[in-house]
């Protein structure tokens, strides 16, 4: 047979899709996009379908526009490089506003502003706001695509950084315009970085304006956030969509949206145990998510499920189920090393966004806390020259502090089997944390569900920052959700109270301390690894296996019931970071107060009991 007829047809490239053409047909979405197109005229639309080749596409374009700057292929692959503008490189919340009807129901705590006003304030910035740049459409689902606990919004943006950030940390494109071609329900999020180009205009790497809002609305349930391109001001599934309105539809629906890592504990037997935990900034909650057991714990295995928020429903049989709504970690790069965290260096190896940490010189990065030996010199995140001389004689960081990692969850060396699970995990504890360097022991579990409650809602931190002279007070931070509660904190406290109901098994609340000081300054935990000790006696008492010993705050381990193998720590040691000391825990009462004061006309009276009979046990 002649060669030329059994030839198969010669493949020819693939077309490329037009992005500008419509990925969904659902008529709200579509009519929606038109109308902000309308206000924000950009220059072109483009739908985004989360594909490689677009992904690929929009870090060229970044590349060629200076945003971005590809890392050493060899050193780390898949990896690029952003710095920001240098006023925006953090969260603002006194631009963070709750704009519902009542300000009343945004509580103290929040910013409020009419939302009528914030509306009419809102139309005047995004009108025109993205000429001379592309508006994506970018649909994401946060939580697995089609769970029956995972949500959909979709991001309007003229930040391409966005999208490809957004692209790790959750499920967007084709899958989710599926579901919302199904009749999903939408949350609509604007955003711009408020720098609109006009004609011929040379575009700056970081652009973003200096005004700054981040807007909600929970009652249309909407997001708008104009002026940063930055972390949780512009992903805005993050903060905004998972914690702040996700908290105003979990107090209507009855679950909970919290700021909380979920890890599955696995003991030697092979039976697992999920815990979730809430604990304020600079207190190494993704350390903590990917922790290795020490030495002396053989057999046992910490999963990882996720790093900062967790979703938990009760489900059919009153038992609380979670997932990770996101599926990357945003993690702070200062302090993250081989040392601290080798998961998170594992995660962060290839397929990775850093930004504001340093370059160096062989094209890969640097942060501090990185390796003991700085390099020689590198470029700093403001695209400076860095040298360990010249930041000892001025004290220069190579990295911005709060510079960060964007890298997909699916890397993570200890990701659990079952973090995608569309059910979620069984959740049998949640642990509460706080940076404290007197007061609060170890370790203690609280007596029940309503005073479990209460150990929440009055856990803080101490300040660390001596240039504020507010050096060792106590910052009340309710179940670490003080800047993300997206409604009245004492209204939160309440749902928290009021969730017990739906409950058959309610999990066991405890609170821990890694950071206790003895009278020298010094820590008395080694924390890290050695925290796997507390999360087995955690596991010890959910399955009943240790009896623990009452106390005035709730019943604590003692010396015997902890394994210490691997681990040389005498029982005067442990009785000195166990011990509870009854003036410093009139002070801290005291300190609970202040904060009821501010909540007090939304307080649940579980609270001020609970307070009462913390006071009668003193
Ligand atoms: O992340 C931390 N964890 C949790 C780890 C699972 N950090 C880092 C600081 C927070 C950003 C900790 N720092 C922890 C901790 O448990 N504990 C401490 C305090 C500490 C620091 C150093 C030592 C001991 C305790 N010891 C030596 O460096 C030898
Ligand atoms: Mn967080």
């Amino acid at each position: 047979m002649p060669q030329t007829l059994a030839a198969p047809a010669k493949s020819r490239p693939a077309k490329p899709r037009n992005p500008s053409v419509p990925l969904s047909k659902n008529d709200h979405l579509l009519r929606w996009v038109e109308k902000m197109a309308e206000l924000t005229k950009p220059a072109a639309i483009h739908w985004v379908d989360g594909s490689q080749e677009e992904n690929d596409l929009l870090c060229a374009e970044m590349v060629e526009s200076g945003t971005f700057i590809k890392l050493n292929e060899k050193l780390w692959p898949g990896c690029y490089y952003a710095r920001s503008d240098a006023t925006d490189v953090a969260r603002v919340e006194d631009r963070t506003f709750i704009c519902s009807y009542s300000k009343d129901a945004a509580g103290p705590t929040n910013n409020w502003e009419d939302p009528f006003a914030m509306r009419k304030k809102l139309r005047a910035l995004f009108k025109g706001a993205m000429r001379g740049r592309t508006m994506y459409v970018l649909p994401f689902s946060m939580g697995p695509v089609g769970s029956p606990l995972s949500k959909i919004g979709v991001q309007l943006t003229d930040s391409p950084y966005v999208v490809v950030n957004m692209r790790i940390m959750a499920r967007i494109g084709t899958p989710v315009i599926q579901e919302i071609d199904k009749g999903a329900r939408v949350v609509p999020c604007m955003h711009s970085v408020g720098a609109p180009l006009e004609r011929g205009e040379k575009d700056v790497p970081w652009p973003c304006n200096p005004e700054k809002y981040i807007v909600h609305f929970p009652e249309s349930r909407e997001i708008w956030s104009y002026g940063s391109g930055y972390g949780g001001n512009a992903l805005l599934g993050k903060k905004c969509f998972a914690l702040r309105i996700a908290s105003n539809i979990a107090r209507d629906e009855g679950w909970m949206a919290e700021h909380m890592l979920i890890v599955g504990v696995e003991d030697p037997q092979g039976d697992k145990t999920y815990v979730a935990a809430a604990f304020p900034s600079a207190c190494g909650k993704t350390n903590f998510a990917m922790l290795i057991p020490p030495k002396g714990f053989e057999g046992w295995k910490v999963w990882t499920v996720g790093d900062d928020i967790a979703w938990i429903r009760p489900d059919e049989n009153g038992a609380l189920r979670a997932i990770n709504p996101e599926s990357g970690f945003f993690g702070v790069a200062p302090g993250t090393s081989k040392k601290t965290n080798p998961n998170a260096m594992a995660t962060l190896a290839k397929n990775t966004i850093f930004t504001n940490v340093a370059l160096t010189p062989d094209g890969g990065v640097w942060w501090e806390g990185l390796t003991d030996t700085p390099p020689a010199q590198c470029t700093d995140w403001q695209g400076k020259k860095w040298t360990p001389q010249i930041a000892r004689e001025t004290g220069a960081k190579a990295a911005h502090p709060n510079a960060r990692f964007t890298a997909p969850a699916s890397q993570c060396p200890t990701i659990d089997p079952a973090w995608e699970d569309p059910e979620g995990v069984l959740i049998s504890a949640i642990i509460f944390g706080g940076r404290r360097a007197t007061t609060m022991p170890l370790v203690f579990q609280a007596f029940n569900w309503s005073a479990g409650v209460y150990v929440g809602a009055t856990m803080g931190s101490e300040m660390t920052a001596a240039a504020t002279g507010t050096l060792g007070k106590v910052r009340r931070d309710p179940m670490a959700m003080l800047p993300f509660c997206g409604y009245h904190m004492g209204d939160y406290f309440r749902h928290w109270i009021k969730m017990q109901r739906s409950l058959s098994v309610t999990p066991k609340i405890f609170h821990v301390n890694w950071f206790r000081k003895d009278a020298d300054g010094n820590f008395m935990w080694p924390g890290f690894g050695d925290n796997m000790r507390v999360l087995k006696w955690v596991v010890d008492r959910v399955k009943g296996r240790s009896l623990g010993r009452e106390t005035p705050i709730g019943w604590m381990p003692s010396y015997s019931d902890m394994e210490w193998k691997g681990l040389p720590f005498s029982e005067k040691d442990f009785d000195a970071l166990q011990n509870f000391d009854r003036e410093e825990w009139r002070r801290e009462v005291i300190g609970h107060e202040e904060l009821f004061i501010d909540l007090h006309d939304h307080l649940p009276k579980e609270m001020v009991y609970e307070r009462e009979l913390l006071i009668c046990r003193l």
